[in-house]
């Protein structure tokens, strides 16, 4: 029987091998995914365990915290904190950057994480998952501040997510394609279980909340309403529609069978480019789906090649399958 590669020796190769990551790199994704196992056993105690309900607080975006928001971001801070491989952290969860603790040696990285995505979902027994992305912190850069995390998406090393569904799994890439890790709880390891993912380039199948369909702009009002005039209308054929509430829920969906996500800007907050986070959510995401072979863009320009303005900052997001993620650019363009 082939022995399984757990994602211990999955990166020891990519590191031996390819050199595509470093030996801290290494460390720091062992880590997350140690933390990721740790906020899996809480989110499974439920109702057995003090988990449940709201914290009491509110996070720097003004939304109300959930006790399992504030227990993940703390299992990520206290686990990622003394090894090393960290110069400083930012969460969703934070107002302001973390630098590492003087204590502990200073990392060449910098980890961003929405600790726990799709939190409306926590209570109701929903999938949920954990988001992050890897930076690296600039050279000469002396005392880390919210500037260094101010990156294009394109220059992240490394992105993931662990999706608490059915399965726990931790999907990872590092530039050279994306792999899937499910978690096995008897050995208490991430086994590897799908390599070199692919999207499929089209789809019938999209992901939005239809409930602000009035407030959307033309270009995407046109596209939902082309996808339900179905077989009789322009795209010919008749399209399915998911909403789980919850990125990770969706974005792992469309990396395993194809699909298209929109988060759009919409007219109830003109100001605000769209709900979704720039550098902890829609960067890994559109990281991870440009490695599958899939596209991810605000509608004006690839999300990659967005330069962050500041750390908590929003975009627009539409991504998936290449063919559909292109069709909504032409028809931006066009709008415009
Ligand atoms: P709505 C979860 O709160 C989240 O940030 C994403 O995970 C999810 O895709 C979106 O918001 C859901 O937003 O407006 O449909 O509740």
């Amino acid at each position: 029987m082939t022995p399984s590669v757990n994602l211990t020796r999955y990166l020891v190769e990519k590191e031996r091998g390819q050199g595509a990551i470093t030996a801290q790199l290494r460390l720091l994704i062992e880590v997350v995914a140690r933390a990721c196992k740790r906020i899996s056993l809480a989110v499974n105690k439920g109702a057995l365990g003090d988990v449940l309900g709201a914290a009491g607080s509110d996070n720097v975006q003004g939304e109300a915290q959930k006790k399992l928001d504030l227990i993940a971001n703390d299992v990520l801070l206290e686990a990622n904190e003394w090894g090393g491989h960290l110069a400083a952290m930012a969460s969703e969860e934070m107002d302001t950057v973390f630098p590492v603790s003087e204590r502990y040696p200073r990392g060449e990285y910098l980890l961003l994480f929405d600790p726990l995505d799709g939190s409306s979902n926590i209570d109701v027994d929903v999938t949920i998952g954990t988001i992050f992305s890897v930076l690296q912190l600039p050279e000469n850069a002396g005392e880390v501040r919210e500037e260094h995390f101010l990156q294009a998406g394109a220059r992240q090393v490394a992105a993931g997510y662990c999706v608490y569904g059915p399965q726990t799994q931790l999907v990872l890439t590092v530039g050279q394609g994306v792999a899937v890790f499910t978690l096995d709880r008897e050995q208490g390891s991430f086994v590897l279980t799908q390599n070199n993912v692919q999207i499929p380039p089209s789809t019938s199948e999209f992901s939005i909340n239809m409930s602000n369909l009035r407030h959307w702009a033309p270009p995407v009002k046109r596209y939902i309403d082309e996808c339900l005039q179905g077989k009789d209308g322009p795209r010919g054929r008749d399209f399915n529609m998911r909403w789980v509430g919850s990125m990770v829920a969706d974005v792992h969906r469309i990396l395993m069978r194809g699909g298209v996500f929109l988060y759009p800007w919409d007219q109830r907050e003109p100001n605000k480019p769209g709900k979704l986070r720039l550098l902890y959510e829609a960067n890994p995401m559109s990281f991870l789906v440009e490695q599958a072979g899939g596209a991810a863009t605000n509608g004006k320009q690839r999300i990659l090649d967005i330069t962050p303005t500041s750390l908590h900052e929003r975009c627009s997001v539409i991504l998936g399958s290449r063919e559909e993620v292109e069709l909504l650019q032409r028809y931006h363009a066009e709008s415009a």
